[in-house]
């Protein structure tokens, strides 16, 4: 923004069905719009997203652990809507995999093509994506390779940077739903993709079954991920890689917002859990198809990720509560919904 220009109430948010526009008036936009975090974060910073893109869902993004202190005026409003969380509760975690109810649903693999778990982790004292320095990023990209090169047994990988990457390896990474692709105009206008592909990168192991990207939308993703529908196997390996993890790098977490991340959808566990399933009948009936993802707290996304379309009645099914609930009840509820959409699509 040029020095002369002046910061006024956003209009294209009017009539937007954003988390942001039902939440920002006129009244909050002058109360916020002069504050700024240490680091430098302002209200322009952590609304240009849902500015540029009025089909944003939310709308918003986070520089720093401090926004969420400094904007609480609207992160906690949209905290609450999305998570139903509000600024007195406590956050809790459990990342003891023998707590998770789950035998497997789809042993003969006719429903379920693969699982996936991942969560999101910034370092402490280091600015999020949005407004993290190259210098910065590349320090993040240094002290996570280099922890995750110290990993044994099946954690045991290598770490690939991207801008050392040819295409055809990254397109094929990309298709087969091992690697993030250049972020979409939402995370370009939250900052997220400057100075791509610069200190961004992808550590995995042999199989391809603990993957963990670096400084995408957040500093670190940690994913458990294999074919089929075995998910407490893939909570555990994630379990055990997060907890390595945790031993040797501090992660910015409080009780009250669990891990920080750049977007609000994922403060708590940062957890998505999800699987890649076949539901070509279910997929034909909206209304109830939502019906039951809804009483499961459950998200429906395409299988190329979010804001990508379902294909062949294959969709990408995960749980949408990730604050204020613990991890395991993140995987129990995908694992409870996805039991009950197996057995209506077998009905029908
Ligand atoms: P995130 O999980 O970080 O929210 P996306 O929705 O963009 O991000 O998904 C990232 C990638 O992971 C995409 O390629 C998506 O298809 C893939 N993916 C998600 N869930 C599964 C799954 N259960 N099995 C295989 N790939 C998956
Ligand atoms: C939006 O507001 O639509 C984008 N910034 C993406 C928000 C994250 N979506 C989600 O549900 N996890």
């Amino acid at each position: 923004m040029a020095i002369s220009e002046k910061f006024e109430y956003p209009k294209s948010i009017e009539g937007s069905a954003s988390l942001l526009a039902k939440f920002l008036n006129k009244a909050l936009f002058e109360e916020l719009k002069n504050k700024k975090t240490a680091n430098g974060f302002d209200l322009k910073n952590a609304i240009n997203s849902g500015v540029k893109n009025p089909d944003s869902g939310i709308g918003v993004y986070a520089g720093d652990e401090e926004s969420y202190d400094v904007f609480a005026p609207l992160f906690d409003k949209i905290i609450y809507d999305y998570h139903g969380f509000s600024k007195n509760d406590k956050h809790k975690t459990d990342l003891n995999a023998d707590h998770l109810d789950a035998p497997n649903l789809d042993s003969e693999n006719k429903f379920i093509i693969s699982t996936r778990i991942r969560v999101a982790r910034n370092i402490k004292n280091i600015p999020l994506g949005t407004i993290i320095s190259k210098e910065q990023r590349n320090n993040v990209e240094k002290i996570v390779s280099e922890t995750l090169l110290s990993f044994d047994g099946k954690l045991k990988g290598k770490y690939y940077p991207l801008n050392n990457m040819s295409a055809e390896d990254s397109e094929q990474l990309i298709k087969a739903h091992f690697l993030f692709k250049e972020g979409d105009r939402f995370l370009e206008a939250a900052g997220l993709n400057r100075d791509w592909a610069d200190g961004r990168g992808i550590f995995h192991n042999e199989e391809k079954t603990f993957l963990v990207w670096i400084n995408e939308e957040d500093q670190l993703r940690i994913i458990s991920m294999q074919q089929g529908g075995n998910i407490k196997a893939v909570f555990e390996r994630l379990t055990l890689a997060i907890k390595l993890l945790e031993s040797k790098i501090d992660f910015s977490y409080n009780n009250h917002l669990g891990y920080i991340s750049s977007c609000p959808t994922n403060l708590g566990t940062a957890m998505r859990a999800s699987v890649h399933i076949k539901l070509p009948k279910l997929g034909n009936r909206d209304t109830e198809f939502k019906q039951i993802t809804d009483t499961y707290h459950l998200q429906i996304r395409g299988i190329h990720g979010e804001h990508s379309q379902s294909e062949s009645g294959v969709y990408d099914i995960s749980n949408k509560r990730r604050l204020g609930v613990t991890e395991v009840q993140c995987v129990q509820d995908m694992y409870d919904g996805v039991k009950a959409l197996i057995k209506r699509e077998k009905e029908l």
